[in-house]
C-alpha cells in the first residue's frame, strides 16, 4: 500500500481520544498512516492504539517513560514514518483532522513547512486567556529576538517532507516542548504556508500546560538565541 502521508500523534494518556481521532483521520484519505509514539502512559494508551491498527493504518511505537514531546516527534518520523510527507499533530482533538489535507497538498505543491495555524486568516482559538497571552507572548518573541515571522510558531500541528525532517535531526536538541519553533530557526524555511484552524480545548485527558512549560519556553528562546548569535549548537 502506498503512503500518501505518515501522521506523527504523540501520545502520552490519551486513551480516551484516539478512538476518535484515528477514525476521522482515515476517513479522510486511506493513503494517510497513523503512527502512535507513546510514552508509556499509565492509561494504556498503548494497548489501545495497538486494537485500532487491527482495522486502521497504525503503528504504534513504544516508549519505555515519558522522554519528551519533540524526541517522541523525532523517533516516530525517523525510526517509524515511511510517507514521502509527514504531519505532526496532538492526539487531543484539540487540532483539527479536517486540515491536514490542504496541509498534506501545500507541502507536495513545493511549501517547505505548511503550518496549521491558530492566528491565520480562517483560524480561531478556544484557548484560555492565560495560554492565549503565552501563545501571543511567544510570538512576539519568536519574531524580535528568533526572527521567526510566522503567525503561530508555538503551533504543535504542522506538515513537511520527511527527507527534511530527517536531514534536520540531527541538528534538534529535543527540549520536550513543541519542536515547531526549533524547526523554524534551524531549517529557516523559505516557502512556509499557514492554514487556519479553530483550535478546540481539549475535552477528555489532562492539560499539561504548566509554569514549567512556560518556564522550559523561555529556556528555549535564550538557547536558540544565543546559538543564533554565538554559533555553536
Ligand atoms: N509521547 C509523548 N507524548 C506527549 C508527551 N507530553 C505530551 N504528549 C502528547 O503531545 C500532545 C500535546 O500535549 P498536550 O498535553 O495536549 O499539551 P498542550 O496542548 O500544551 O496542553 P493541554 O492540551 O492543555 O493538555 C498530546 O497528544 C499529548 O498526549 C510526552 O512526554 N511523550
Ligand atoms: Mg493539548
Amino acid at each position: 500500500m502506498i503512503r500518501r502521508a505518515s501522521i506523527i500523534l504523540p501520545t502520552f494518556d490519551e486513551a480516551e481520544n484516539l478512538p476518535e481521532l484515528i477514525p476521522r483521520i482515515a476517513a479522510l484519505d486511506p493513503r494517510f498512516e497513523v503512527i502512535v509514539v507513546d510514552d508509556h502512559s499509565p492509561d494504556g494508551t498503548a494497548r489501545v492504539a495497538d486494537g485500532l491498527a487491527q482495522k486502521y493504518l497504525v503503528e504504534v511505537v513504544e516508549r519505555s517513560g515519558k522522554l519528551g514531546l519533540a524526541s517522541a516527534v523525532i523517533d516516530g518520523v525517523t525510526k517509524r514514518a515511511a510517507a514521502p510527507v509527514i504531519v505532526v499533530m496532538d492526539a487531543d482533538l484539540s487540532h483539527d483532522e479536517q486540515i491536514i489535507p490542504q496541509l498534506v497538498a501545500s507541502v507536495e505543491a513545493g511549501s517547505d513547512l505548511a503550518i496549521g495555524s491558530r492566528f491565520a486568516s480562517g483560524g480561531l482559538t478556544e484557548d484560555s486567556w492565560p495560554r492565549r497571552f503565552f501563545s501571543w507572548s511567544a510570538k512576539q518573541v519568536a519574531r524580535f529576538v528568533l526572527g521567526v515571522r510566522v503567525q503561530d510558531p508555538m503551533s504543535g500541528f504542522f506538515a513537511m517532507r520527511r527527507e527534511a525532517f530527517i536531514a534536520l535531526a540531527p541538528k534538534l536538541k529535543p527540549r520536550g516542548f513543541k519542536i515547531l519553533l526549533e524547526i523554524l530557526v534551524r531549517m529557516r524555511p523559505h516557502k512556509v504556508a499557514e492554514v487556519g484552524f479553530r483550535f478546540r480545548a481539549r475535552q477528555k485527558g489532562e492539560s499539561k500546560l504548566t509554569a514549567k512549560i512556560a518556564g522550559q519556553y523561555l529556556r528555549m528562546i535564550f538557547d536558540l538565541w544565543r546559538e543564533r548569535w554565538w554559533g555553536g549548537g
